[in-house]
């Protein structure tokens, strides 16, 4: 057999959207690396390559779901709308690699399959799909935390005669008009599909197992006058994204709903209603409603009364309407509940009737109801966080498999570093920052390549972080995260969405200034909470 090429590199970045694109840009253009970008979508963009479904729109305001590395970049940015369409963030992503030359770096339409540290020479060994082999000295891993699809596996599914699609891997230029077409899932992602769907679809039936609260996202124009205002005003904008919690561009309440009169309450709830946007009802209108019941329960029976405004069919109401707490990732939508008051558009409560299974001809119920279908769309989310993560080979000092460390849970230092795997470093990996998350991406990409900058400049041979700090780390995401609502109800955010994988904190629900300021001080402190080897020292001279 032929022998394997195997390159020798400073770096490998695996993922090519947000994260990975900064990653490359920092190692090999300001730090003058050698670098090679692995993904195995055909382009650059991440989550915006893969998720192309119509009514894809980014739920972080234009202005603050981009990069703020540079000003030039910046001020020469423009959008249309206070939202950006999945297409226009693909654009904006590729316009990015293209400004900073980084296409070069990367290697399209590859998977990275394993990642092997050698204790003897603090070298990982990265392998791919595609045959080619890399040894680098760090891994910087962007795999995407809402990246590895999650498709339920539901009988018969493979006897549909029409189409199965999902979401998060969509077709290009596939046209739905006219079809009949079941879309099982009503997170953010379902929400999305089935408004914009339900203007083109024939016949859209909506099966929904768990109805969630949902807020008008309030996408409108943005005037040219008001853009300038914004670049204008972009130290004063980043000054407060990077010190505020949840980093979507707006100030967070620091009033309790508990504090103020129902009335009060209602009167600041309809205006963030007409306002837009699902963090910012959630937290920009109180300061509680994610820790104290409630409050949270205010803002709920609030949205429900929307919905039964909103909603003609009382039936139809009914089946729509979330009951519980406010403690998903808050959505909005351009118009789902009125979506419902189209002849064409039905929904299936699957807590009521469940699929029984899947035939050539759509769906059947288990009150024996067959819903004829051509398309079937699973907006049915991710294995997020650690799920890409856990589909590689990775295996870091004597030999430990990342999937034996996260046995009992996924854990980490700073959502960056993980101990046992030294020189390996993760982009919002877990128990990293719950926030816009493009801030948290650079932040992260910063910080991790300033500590490969200083592993350099030092002579260490290879850095990890100490047990005790992710131990540490640990139990500080969990105490945060069990002082509020969020920890009260399954959902991707803990892990508790997928069959079979274990429930866990997988976010720091700090908020973004407070993670700031610790990375800040781990740094300071010369990384002192990390185990460190230097190089040996050369004998010559
Ligand atoms: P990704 O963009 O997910 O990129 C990871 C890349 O790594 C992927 O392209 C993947 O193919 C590649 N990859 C993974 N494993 C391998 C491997 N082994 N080999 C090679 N390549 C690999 N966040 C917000 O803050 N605001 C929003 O409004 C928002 N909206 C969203 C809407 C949708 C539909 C989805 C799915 C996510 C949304 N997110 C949003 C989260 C979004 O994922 C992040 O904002 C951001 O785009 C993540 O960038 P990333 O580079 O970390 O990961
Ligand atoms: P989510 O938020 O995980 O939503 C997935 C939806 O799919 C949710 O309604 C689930 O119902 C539903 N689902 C999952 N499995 C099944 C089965 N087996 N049967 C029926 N329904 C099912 O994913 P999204 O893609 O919407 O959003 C993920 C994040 O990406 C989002 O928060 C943004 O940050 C971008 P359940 O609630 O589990 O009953």
């Amino acid at each position: 057999a032929a022998e394997t090429t195997v390159t020798e590199i400073d770096a490998v970045v695996i993922g090519a959207g947000f994260g990975g694109i900064y990653a490359v840009h920092r190692l090999a253009n300001e730090m003058n690396m050698s670098v090679i970008g692995i993904e195995k979508a055909g382009g650059p963009g991440g989550t915006w390559y893969w998720n192309r479904y119509p009514g894809a729109l980014s739920d972080t305001e234009s202005f603050v779901y981009r990069f703020s590395f540079d000003k030039d970049l910046l001020q020469e940015d423009t959008w249309d709308e206070s939202y950006l369409t999945q297409p226009e963030i693909l654009e904006y992503l590729n316009r990015v690699v293209d400004r900073y030359d980084l296409r070069r770096h990367f290697t399209f339409g590859v998977e990275a399959t394993s990642a092997v540290f050698d204790e003897n020479t603090s070298r990982w060994t990265v392998t791919t799909d595609s045959g080619a082999v890399y040894r680098a000295k760090y891994i910087v891993n962007a795999v995407g935390l809402l990246s590895k699809i999650n498709t339920p596996d539901i009988p018969g599914v493979d006897d549909f005669d029409g189409e199965l699609l999902h979401t998060g891997a969509w077709p290009e230029g596939i046209d739905l008009s006219q079809k009949r077409v079941g879309v099982i899932g009503s997170g953010s992602t379902g929400t999305q599909v089935v408004t914009a769907l339900g203007k083109v679809a024939s016949h859209l039936t909506h099966f929904i197992r768990t109805p969630q609260y949902s807020v008008p996202v309030g996408k409108r124009p943005v005037s040219d006058a008001e853009i300038a205002e914004t670049k204008r005003n972009f130290d004063a904008i980043w000054d407060q994204v990077y010190s505020s919690n949840v980093a979507f561009g707006f100030e967070e309440s620091t009033t309790p709903a508990s504090s103020v009169s129902e009335e009060e309450q209602r009167r600041v709830f309809q205006s963030a209603w007409e306002r837009g946007n699902g963090f910012h009802f959630m937290f920009g209108t109180f300061s509680d409603l994610a820790v104290d019941e409630e409050s949270n329960e205010a803002a709920a029976a609030f949205i429900r009364s929307k919905i039964a405004e909103t909603v003609t069919d009382p039936e139809t109401a009914r089946k729509l309407t979330p009951q519980g707490l406010y403690a998903r990732r808050p959505l909005c939508d351009d118009g789902f509940y009125q979506t419902f008051n189209q002849d064409n558009v039905d929904v299936v409560a699957l807590r009521e009737t469940p699929i029984s299974k899947i035939t050539a001809d759509g769906i059947v119920t288990d009150d024996g109801t067959l819903h004829e279908l051509d398309v079937i769309v699973f907006a049915t989310g991710f294995d997020a966080v650690d799920g890409n993560y856990r589909k590689m080979e990775i295996r870091g000092r004597g030999g430990k498999h990342i999937n034996d460390r996260w046995d009992g849970h996924p854990d980490s230092f700073l959502g960056i570093a993980s101990a046992e795997f030294p020189n390996w470093f993760m982009v919002l990996g877990p128990n990293g920052p719950f926030t816009n998350l493009v801030p948290s991406i650079q932040t992260q990409v910063e910080w991790i390549t300033d500590l490969i900058g200083y592993a350099e400049e030092h002579g260490i041979s290879s850095i990890e972080p100490k047990e005790e700090a992710v131990e540490e780390w640990t139990d500080t995401c969990t105490t945060i995260a069990n002082a509020t609502v969020f920890a009260k109800v399954d959902s991707w955010i803990f892990g508790a969405n997928i069959p079979g994988k274990k429930p866990s904190v997988l976010f720091y629900l700090g908020g973004l200034g407070n993670y700031r300021a610790k990375l800040d001080e781990v740094a300071k402190s010369g990384y002192s909470d990390f185990a460190i080897k230097y190089e040996p020292v050369s004998q010559s001279a």
